[in-house]
């Protein structure tokens, strides 16, 4: 493994080389062969730091797959690789008026790309991509606007776990109302990772049971409250928010109004400042279907990475939450930060993906918002502990808090991505 800064920036350089596929940089070598949505946006801000011209093409590489309609999928199935399952076959996204030509998934996922376009544009600033591409984000947004906000308070539902961090066990309680479908394909997981460290069969047939009622309209459910699934998720909408700031920031530069996205990013804050339990030390989401939401994810931190908490809720949100040795952060028997559920929690798996798992993604999440937040010492120590992680056990997919080993897939992209950022 390497052990200076330059070589670990090297290292990670040279996973999304071998990752890229000549149109886009894959997740993963064998687990993810497609072009997903957040990946690649996370891909784009570690290509800022050492090849701009490639981030780019990532971005439009991305935008290929838009829907009529404004949408950007979460997958993007570019034809020429096939060894994953379920694959297009699942979504028929031909079928439906506003796909596009390319097969893709019917569902989005956070909304990372305009920060990504952000960072590539202060990293190496190029007017002509941004006119090419700040409408499609603004089509995005709007679109999220239109068909996932449920009041007027700018928060935003989602409609399928695969929306966020799937298996987290927030959505146990939601999902636990949707009679699964059979498995009528050998899931291709299966065949390159430990079944400990993935959901679990029942949790794929409903996933598939709620892709299947939301084919029936063509992935436009007529209202949310008849979606299957609609869960006002923390992660999502803080991404949002910080999204829209920086397509507000991206119009300025264009000279264009930003207006519209500079409203929706302080409404989203605004409202996610209400969602503050001062009990609890951090913020509470909630299951649109009225069941109780499972908390103590770490979705409920999210809020930081959009700058929402101001001093003393931040640091309270800190010390007793994030950095808390019984809930999220380092304590004897588990040292590496930040576990994706409370170690206090009922639910707490050490293995299994975002049921407790490090996530370096997530980590660059909560140091950005520690930042933000003005927290720097804080961030400081996250970031370190971070990449001691990645020089340690290498760029994984998630690893396990207690041991630091190595879980999921290897060199996974968005690891390696986010390792040149947190190094620049
Ligand atoms: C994981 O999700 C896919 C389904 O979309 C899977 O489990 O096969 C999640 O971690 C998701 O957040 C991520 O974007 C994707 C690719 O890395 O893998």
């Amino acid at each position: 493994m390497p052990t200076s800064v330059d070589s670990l920036a090297a290292a990670a350089a040279e996973v999304l080389r071998r990752n890229d596929t000549g149109r886009f940089v894959k997740p993963a070598p064998q687990v993810y062969p497609f072009q997903w949505n957040w990946d690649s946006a996370l891909v784009a801000i570690g290509l800022a730091r050492v090849d701009p011209e490639r981030g780019r093409a990532e971005v439009r590489s991305l935008l290929r797959g838009r829907w009529r309609d404004g949408m950007v999928p979460h997958i993007v199935f570019h034809p020429q690789e096939t060894d994953y399952s379920p694959g297009p076959e699942l979504w028929g996204s031909a079928e439906c008026p506003a796909a596009p030509h390319i097969a893709t998934s019917g569902i989005t996922q956070p909304p990372v790309l305009a920060t990504a376009v952000r960072v590539l544009h202060e990293a190496d600033p190029d007017r002509t991509f941004l006119e090419e591409v700040v409408p499609a984000l603004d089509e995005w947004h709007r679109w999220l606007e239109k068909e996932r906000s449920f009041d007027a308070s700018g928060l935003v539902a989602i409609v399928h776990p695969w929306e966020s961090a799937d298996n987290a066990p927030r959505f146990d309680a939601a999902l636990a109302r949707i009679p699964p479908r059979e498995l009528t394909f050998t899931r291709s997981d299966r065949r390159h990772l430990d079944a400990d460290e993935r959901p679990t069969d029942l949790e794929y047939g409903r996933y598939l049971a709620i892709v299947d009622q939301l084919k029936e309209h063509s992935y436009r459910p007529p209202s949310l409250r008849e979606a299957p699934f609609a869960y006002v998720d923390l992660c999502f909408n803080s991404v949002l928010a910080a999204a829209e700031e920086d397509l507000a920031w991206l119009c300025a530069e264009l000279g264009e109004g930003g207006d519209r996205a500079s409203l929706a990013a302080t409404r989203i804050r605004t409202a996610l400042e209400t969602l503050w339990d001062e009990g609890a030390a951090s913020f509470r989401e909630r299951d649109l279907h009225g069941e109780e939401a499972t908390t103590d994810t770490v979705a409920d931190l999210f809020p930081l990475y959009a700058g929402v908490p101001d001093e003393r809720r931040a640091l309270k949100l800190f010390a007793q939450t994030l950095w808390s040795p019984e809930r999220f952060g380092p304590s004897p028997d588990a040292p590496w930060p930040v576990t994706t559920v409370a170690k206090s929690s009922p639910a707490y798996d050490s293995l299994r993906y975002w049921r407790g798992p490090v996530w370096i993604n997530v980590n660059w999440f909560l140091i950005r918002g520690l930042e933000r937040c003005n927290l720097p010492a804080e961030a400081a120590e996250l970031r370190a502990l971070t990449l001691r992680l990645v020089e340690r056990s290498g760029f994984a997919e998630y690893y396990d808090p207690s041991t630091g080993a190595a879980l999921g897939s290897g060199d996974f992209s968005w690891s390696a991505a986010l390792t040149l950022d947190l190094l620049s």
